[in-house]
């Protein structure tokens, strides 16, 4: 399962506010749907650490028309915000899937916007906001307590009212991570894959990947040019157990994942 980022924001460090427009969001959404992405990921709210927060006024306003559009163009599309009002508004504009960075905790409604909406959520693990992101990634075994702050997410969203099929789980690589949290995330993701529900994978153009690869001065990889490493991730998740990547460049890694299914097949 392929998500396509789409970040309808002035400020992402993924895409630079490229398609904070609704024009080029929308053609943009519909190319990476037509590069293979089944879901369209729409944001309207920067998560890059230090980011400020925008209000839900403003949130709803970038993404609303994006979704609308989109939707009606017949493809499917991906809330991703943590407030229930804007999941709900965007559900009512065609969206059938809400993507939460912050798995039910940032807004104590969303529950049960999605218990009644019926639709699935991702549950993405999350201790708060970007700002305080370098304070709270303290963790004595990161692989054990991610999947059991993912656990109780899971318990309390199903304690709401949604159905256990409802449910996709998320590492949350860079929330609360360091580089290092990542990497033993991403290499003991069998933990998380055992808990029974979907898992989706984000570490697209991440900033742990600019650090591996950064020159000799200590410069990082430009975010422009973290592709291959990317899909390097994507295939190593899919051979880990997850059950999607959430990715910038859809037709590269659409192309390493058909590799992948190919070489599976004539097992
Ligand atoms: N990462 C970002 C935003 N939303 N949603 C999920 N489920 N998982 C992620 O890892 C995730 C996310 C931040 O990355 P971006 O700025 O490139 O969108």
């Amino acid at each position: 399962m392929i998500f396509g980022v789409l970040n309808v924001t002035p400020d992402s460090f993924s895409d630079g506010g490229r398609y904070a427009a609704l024009e080029p969001a929308v053609a943009h959404g519909l190319r990476l749907g037509a590069e293979g992405a089944d879901v369209i990921d729409v944001g309207g709210e920067s998560t890059r650490p230090g980011a400020a927060r925008v209000d839900e006024t403003e949130e709803a306003r970038r993404v609303l028309p994006v979704v609308r559009e989109l939707s009606a163009a017949g493809v499917s599309v991906s809330i991703d915000t943590s407030r229930a009002a804007v999941a709900a508004a965007a559900i009512e504009a065609g969206a059938t899937i809400v993507n939460d960075v912050s798995g039910g905790l940032a807004d104590p409604t969303m529950a049960s916007v999605v218990a009644s909406a019926g639709c699935p959520w991702v549950l993405m693990h999350w201790r708060g906001h970007p700002r305080d992101r370098a304070r709270l990634a303290a963790y004595d075994d990161v692989v054990v307590e991610v999947r059991d702050e993912l656990r109780r997410r899971v318990d309390a969203a199903l304690r709401a009212g949604v159905a256990d099929d409802q449910i996709i789980i998320d590492p949350g690589l860079g929330f609360a991570k360091t580089a290092e949290h990542n990497w033993r995330l991403s290499a003991n993701l069998g933990e998380l894959v055992s808990l029974g529900y979907p898992v989706l994978f984000g570490a697209s153009r991440k900033s742990y990947l600019g650090a591996l690869l950064a020159a000799e001065t200590g410069t990082p990889r430009p975010v422009d040019q973290r592709e291959p490493a990317t899909v390097a991730t994507t295939v190593l998740a899919l051979v880990a157990g997850a059950w999607g990547v959430r990715v910038h460049d859809v037709r590269a890694n659409a192309d390493a994942i058909r590799v992948w299914l190919a070489m599976r097949a004539a097992r």
